[in-house]
């Protein structure tokens, strides 16, 4: 991995090889915690790997390591995970001064750029890592790849338009998820539906998503391609950490 990535290095930590992806998980939150200081407001990400980074926080926070920390969640599961863990939670009318936001992804590229949203948060999660003075993203080594689109990118749509949507996608070749199916389909907290697509391989997907982002009724797409100034992969070799330069 080291070499491949288009960003300088900035440190690795020797980890044992037999180690679980759930173990690495926790070392990249455990490394994300290192970066925050008490009195900071924090943007809390959404899945298992960010789940780690709550459970970690409200440790510190209990354990008095940690004092005066307030957060902005981006999901109701987050928000209840926070509150469970005793973690001060604010409401969105403070996002402005979020001073660092933790958060994982679906895949990350060399270039730091993400596809994050297979949990469904990808609207929430790109307005306070967008608002953040810093997005370190936190992931263990699976989610690297050469190219992103190895998996489906997650299109969040409004709903009167998702099965307009996702039908004309599928009949110009597509390959269309609805997420939930037609007789259930998912509801993201916002109220919207997602449709998760196969991203063609044929252009770069900031094409495809400019594309996508000309429908009439796409809300957000989980292609995010600057919002990540750091990135944290706990891998067998140890922690890399990267910043966007
Ligand atoms: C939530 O909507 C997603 O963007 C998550 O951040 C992403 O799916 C990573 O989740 P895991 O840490 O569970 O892999």
């Amino acid at each position: 991995v080291i070499g491949w990535w288009r960003s300088p290095i900035i440190e690795v930590e020797e980890l044992p090889v037999d180690i679980s992806a759930d173990e690495l998980k926790q070392i990249a939150a455990a490394a994300a915690l290192e970066q925050v200081r008490s009195g900071m407001l924090l943007g809390l990400g959404t899945g298992s790997t960010a789940a780690r980074f709550v459970e970690l926080l409200g440790r510190a926070l209990a354990g008095g390591e940690l004092e005066k920390i307030e957060t902005v969640c981006t999901s109701s599961s987050t928000e209840q995970l926070a509150q469970r863990a005793g973690i001060p939670v604010v409401g969105f009318s403070s996002i402005y001064a979020v001073d660092l936001a933790i958060d994982g992804a679906d895949e990350l590229d060399p270039d730091l750029r993400l596809i994050k949203g297979r949990g469904g948060a990808l609207l929430r999660e790109k307005i306070v890592e967008q608002a953040a003075a810093r997005f370190i993203c936190i992931a263990d080594e699976s989610k690297l790849v050469e190219r992103l689109g190895r998996g489906t990118l997650p299109v969040e749509i409004v709903r009167f338009a998702s099965h307009h949507l996702s039908s004309r996608w599928s009949r110009q070749g597509l390959e269309v998820e609805f997420r939930g199916g037609a007789a259930s389909p998912y509801v993201s907290d916002e109220g919207h539906h997602i449709v998760d697509l196969g991203v063609p391989a044929s252009e770069p997907i900031e094409t495809f998503v400019a594309w996508l982002r000309s429908h009439a009724g796409v809300v957000e797409t989980g292609f995010f391609p600057t919002e990540a100034t750091d990135v944290f992969i706990a891998r067998a070799g140890g922690v890399e950490r990267r910043s966007r330069s």
